[in-house]
């Protein structure tokens, strides 16, 4: 490894969240103070959800309080039963989510390219027991939203998109959540949009807005009636207020995150083996992360291998996906859990690294982290 390069002082991480103005956030928290109102659909909880309707361009909008139960509601909501045939290339919450509603997980292999549930391979897993798909926007990339349209229309499946990658990500001017019936998005710390913690469903109609919000709220439809088994999935008002105050400071922050990327792209494209992945030109990328693919036989060296190198000079990428769904030990004995029918999702876990992606880090650190990419041999 050449002399040049030291290890950063401070841990740098695959993200850190975007933090707001501490004075303008203190000086709404003394309203919320002096209210005393800091749940249930309050004042901040319903600014927050204006705010967000016109921001994403999704009149029937429904604030939670983080990502996963916001989708185990959006399966309640559709009345999913049976299986539901999804991918394994994902974070743990989209299959659990299933789980929670008692609906069996079918594992579809994912697209080479985008890395997203793969259309042609979706037909032949379909049963008399299915009742949706469930694809996932990863890393902000969208799924093949048209091919599998079509085959739910053909089959009288329900679409559902887990979208917590995918704030604000467009396809050809449209928003993301425009496609399928309900689209899941994630306010955690680590996403580009954040409420502390939070998350929200975009679905096309009142009538089902109506009932993920009954849903979220134990199921109470007034003080003396309650009407559906619903949950606790409110948002609170302190993320609420984090939220409105992100959402002033997203749109600069994604064109910081632009910038970062296009450094990264630069310094890497020489690096024979290394494969930055981008979206496709019709695309309004959600700037979520910053991903590489390692090919092995051509960088001369594993994923794991640059993953190691990284941390030994504190630099702490993340193998998101690794491990695959299908191989962790609660989900690897279903039918669909088999590797030989999930190869390109193997491969492609095996090769992807999200590299550190935030408004805050330097240029300076940027070229560092390529040039220890780089420095291998
Ligand atoms: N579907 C998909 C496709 C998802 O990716 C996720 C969540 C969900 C559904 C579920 O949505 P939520 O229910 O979470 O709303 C993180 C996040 O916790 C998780 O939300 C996210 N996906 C996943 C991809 O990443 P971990 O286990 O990697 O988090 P952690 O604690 O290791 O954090 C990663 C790095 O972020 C840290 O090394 C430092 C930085 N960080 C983290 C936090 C929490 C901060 O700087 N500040 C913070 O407050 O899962």
């Amino acid at each position: 490894m050449s002399n040049k390069i030291t290890p950063f002082n401070e841990p740098i991480y695959v993200t850190r969240p975007l933090m707001p103005d501490f004075d303008a956030y203190t000086e709404g928290l003394k309203e919320i103070w002096d209210s005393k109102w800091l749940s249930n659909g309050g004042k901040q909880h319903q600014i927050l959800e204006r705010e967000l309707s016109a921001y994403l361009k999704a009149p029937y909008l429904s604030l939670f309080n983080n990502g996963t139960t916001a989708l185990t509601v959006a399966i309640q909501a559709l009345r999913l039963q049976g299986e539901v045939i999804t991918t394994p290339f994902t974070f743990p919450a989209t299959t659990h989510a299933l789980a929670w509603n008692n609906i069996t997980p079918v594992f579809c292999d994912i697209d080479k390219k985008t890395m997203t549930i793969d259309p042609t391979k979706i037909e032949e897993l379909i049963t008399s027991k299915t009742s949706a798909i469930l694809g996932v926007h990863v890393y902000g990339i969208p799924c093949h939203v048209d091919a599998i349209q079509e085959i739910a229309d053909r089959h009288g499946l329900r679409v559902i998109y887990d979208g917590a990658h995918s704030f604000g990500t467009e396809i050809d001017g449209k928003p993301i959540a425009d496609f399928g019936d309900i689209t899941m998005f994630s306010f955690h710390p680590t996403k580009l949009f954040h409420t502390s913690e939070g998350g929200a469903l975009v679905c096309k109609d009142a009538h089902l807005k109506e009932r993920i919000d009954l849903l979220k709220n134990f199921g109470i439809k007034n003080e003396f009636e309650v009407i559906m088994p619903g949950i606790n999935g409110k948002m609170n008002e302190l993320s609420a207020l984090m939220g409105q105050h992100v959402l002033k400071i997203v749109d600069d922050e994604r064109s910081k995150r632009r910038a970062i990327k296009e450094l990264y792209a630069k310094e890497l494209q020489s690096e024979g083996g290394i494969e930055v992945v981008v979206v496709a030109d019709k695309v309004k990328d959600s700037q979520q992360y910053m991903v590489i693919r390692v090919e092995e036989e051509k960088y001369g060296s594993s994923r794991d291998a640059v993953y190691d190198s990284l941390r030994k000079y504190n630099v702490h990428a993340r193998k998101y996906f690794y491990p695959l769904i299908s191989d962790y030990p609660c989900y690897k004995q279903l039918p669909t859990a088999h590797n030989d029918s999930l190869l390109v999702s193997k491969k492609r876990s095996d090769e992807v690294l999200c590299l550190p992606l935030y408004g805050e880090l330097s240029f300076e650190d940027v070229v560092m982290i390529c040039n220890i990419i780089k420095d291998k041999h």
